[in-house]
């Protein structure tokens, strides 16, 4: 057996969807992408965006997504697809062909994985609007196992999870016009606190995506903000993870070409910083469509982010 006949029997439940340029998926819409470093990979836990089915009272003008995939990629050019890890009617709680699988995240604690995602309940014993919950996984690519009830406490979208390193306490973000905040249990499926809002960053405009890392000490909280129609990246700081955050600027500007969403993680990998984002590549005349992207990321001595320009196709 050749080294290379290995590496493709541990890789055959995947598929290679290589791309050294951006975007880096192109065997399907993503979008939303929450990457985060598991051992020496890096795993991203996009959206799947899909053109509506017909025959399903779907407005063909808005996002729609019934599942997720989760890529994965030890050097961030060559991209392994591991397939469904969680789909909208074999989640207990979810309103059957819903077609609302929003933007996700995930993370490991004690060696499982913890995969948050969005969706809209089948009644409203279990909630009104968009909730979210939890699937578990023994490993990054599953298989998942969604819980029975999304997360008591929390409504609304974009789940973003962090756990600080400093003292092992996690916390879930998470927004609903504006953002909002509460420590998790250690066992990563139930609030831990009241919910608090954090809303002084800036107070004007939808805000959405909470994406929160640290770095030197510093508590990041970044998020897309529409101030003139389409989202830009921006971010604040603070010295807590729940704040109060103080603004500090932008980490991408709004597109150029007019994709209306943004939607962003940051990690370090191999001793360098990545921002991954989305943008309509693929599908340049309809915005709910979208292609994930990734570009190296840059701090400036005193900690602020310098502003990344999209690498061009
Ligand atoms: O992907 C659907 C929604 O669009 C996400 O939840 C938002 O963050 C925006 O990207």
């Amino acid at each position: 057996l050749t080294i290379g006949a290995v590496v493709a029997m541990a890789l055959s439940t995947a598929t290679i969807t290589a791309s050294a340029q951006n975007p880096f998926i192109t065997n399907q819409f993503t979008a939303d992408p929450s990457a985060k470093v598991f051992g020496d990979r890096v795993y991203v836990f996009p959206s799947h965006d899909i053109p509506a089915p017909d025959g399903r009272n779907l407005r063909k003008d808005w996002f729609c997504m019934e599942d997720y995939h989760v890529f994965s990629s030890e050097n961030l050019v060559d991209w392994a697809d591991h397939g469904v890890i969680v789909t909208q009617n074999k989640v207990p709680w979810v309103k059957p062909d819903s077609y609302a699988m929003w933007a996700p995240d995930a993370i490991e604690r004690n060696g499982k994985y913890y995969f948050y995602f969005p969706a809209t309940p089948k009644d409203s014993t279990i909630g009104r609007g968009f909730t979210i919950g939890v699937a578990v996984a023994n490993k990054p690519e599953g298989p998942y196992i969604p819980e029975e009830r999304p997360i008591k406490g929390v409504r609304g979208i974009d789940p973003g999870v962090f756990i600080d390193k400093k003292d092992g306490q996690a916390y879930l973000y998470w927004s609903q016009g504006n953002l909002y905040g509460a420590k998790l249990k250690a066992n990563m499926l139930e609030l831990d606190s009241e919910v608090f809002t954090l809303k002084d960053f800036p107070k004007e405009g939808l805000k959405e995506g909470p994406y929160v890392f640290e770095r030197n000490g510093i508590y990041y909280m970044t998020y897309p903000h529409v101030e003139n129609k389409i989202e830009r990246l921006e971010y604040a700081i603070s010295d807590n993870p729940l704040g109060p955050f103080q603004f500090k600027g932008v980490i991408m500007d709004e597109s150029p070409t007019g994709c209306w969403t943004n939607h962003q993680s940051i990690i370090q990998f191999k001793d360098q910083w990545y921002l991954f984002y989305h943008h309509n590549d693929l599908s340049p005349k309809f915005d709910k469509n979208r292609s994930i992207r990734v570009d190296s990321l840059f701090f400036n001595a005193d900690g602020t982010i310098q502003k990344v320009t999209p690498t061009l196709r």
